[in-house]
């Protein structure tokens, strides 16, 4: 089926306090640079940039662990996103694009926009396109950068009560999938042993292909008749062909297998909002990396290489 046409909403989230070494905050404007508004209207979509939000301030509260960094920052964050996002999806054909930023803008977009599909009474699940599960609480993160914990908020972990604002909306983990996953610290693995959430390695993806592991979870979205949110870090792909990003892993999605994941998401038509998180202008080579997330983007709202059907094989 084809995706219809899609009221998108870009709101920048500059936020670069979630990780290690800074030139996130660029991101936003990297993105728009590399031609993200015009690639969307190209496809037929209408796009409406909403600029770009600041966090709430917050008051600083000392946590018991001492690694934690920046985190009334980031907790100021989480709160603007939220409303921001909940805000952005004041429609059924809305399509919120959060542009990040670091992957802590995650724990706002993600409960944002599910207190909006809890309204409608949409099931709401997430793909998750990351090297990582970002998983960590405030309790066991070991690097203390923040952008390794939104999952764990938008699930309901305990430990940020009184940290991050009490979240609008809790992610079900068995509605999420986590695909390309090649780094996970232990205290993550202990988390995702009970958790309940669908991951796929890189290991499954070179033994299977891309193919089959998404169409079982497209398939459990379809028969909810859920809304399905895709959370794209820039780290998901190989190093080679995405540089621009601070926490590179060796072995990630090649070209075409991202190109596959999203030309399948569109085919299915059951997205509804995106991240593009983790871009780093500061450590890009001539755009190329804001260029490709662009392109993945687009892949997604349904560029493809033939305009009309193909046999399916
Ligand atoms: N990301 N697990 C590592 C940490 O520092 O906690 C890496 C986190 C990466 C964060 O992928 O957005
Ligand atoms: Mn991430
Ligand atoms: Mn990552
Ligand atoms: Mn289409």
């Amino acid at each position: 089926s084809m995706m219809q046409r899609k009221q998108c909403r870009l709101i920048g989230v500059p936020v670069q306090d979630g990780a290690g070494r800074p030139g996130c905050e660029m991101g936003p404007s990297a993105f728009r640079a590399a031609g993200i508004a015009s690639a969307i209207r190209d496809l037929g979509h209408a796009v409406d940039d909403l600029g770009n939000i600041a966090p709430r301030p917050t008051a600083s509260k000392p946590h018991g662990n001492g690694t934690v960094k920046c985190l009334p920052e980031v907790a100021g964050w989480t709160s603007s996103l939220a409303e921001a996002a909940y805000s952005a999806f004041d429609a059924e054909d809305a399509f919120p694009v959060c542009l990040g930023g670091d992957h802590s803008l995650a724990a706002g977009s993600l409960t944002g926009l599910a207190r909006r599909a809890a309204e409608r009474q949409r099931e709401f699940f997430v793909l998750w396109l990351d090297a990582h599960p970002d998983l960590h609480t405030l309790d066991t993160t070991r690097s203390g950068n923040l952008h390794g914990v939104p999952m764990a908020y938008a699930t309901g972990q305990a430990g940020f009560e009184g940290y991050f604002p009490p979240a609008a909306a809790r992610i079900r983990p068995e509605n999420v999938c986590m695909l390309g996953i090649r780094s996970v610290d232990p205290a993550e693995q202990r988390i995702l042993e009970g958790a309940g959430i669908t991951v796929y390695d890189m290991r499954a993806i070179d033994e299977h292909g891309v193919v089959p592991l998404l169409r079982d979870f497209l398939a459990r979205v379809a028969a909810a008749n859920g809304h399905l949110h895709v959370s794209l870090d820039v780290d998901f792909l190989d190093p080679a062909i995405a540089p621009g990003v601070g926490t590179t892993v060796p072995g990630g999605a090649t070209f075409r297998e991202a190109h596959l994941v999203m030309e399948m998401l569109h085919d299915s038509g059951l997205v509804g909002s995106v991240d593009l998180v983790e871009l780093n202008p500061f450590l890009d080579e001539r755009g190329r990396t804001a260029i490709l997330m662009v392109d993945l983007l687009a892949s997604l709202l349904g560029r493809r290489v033939l305009d009309y059907p193909t046999r399916s094989f």
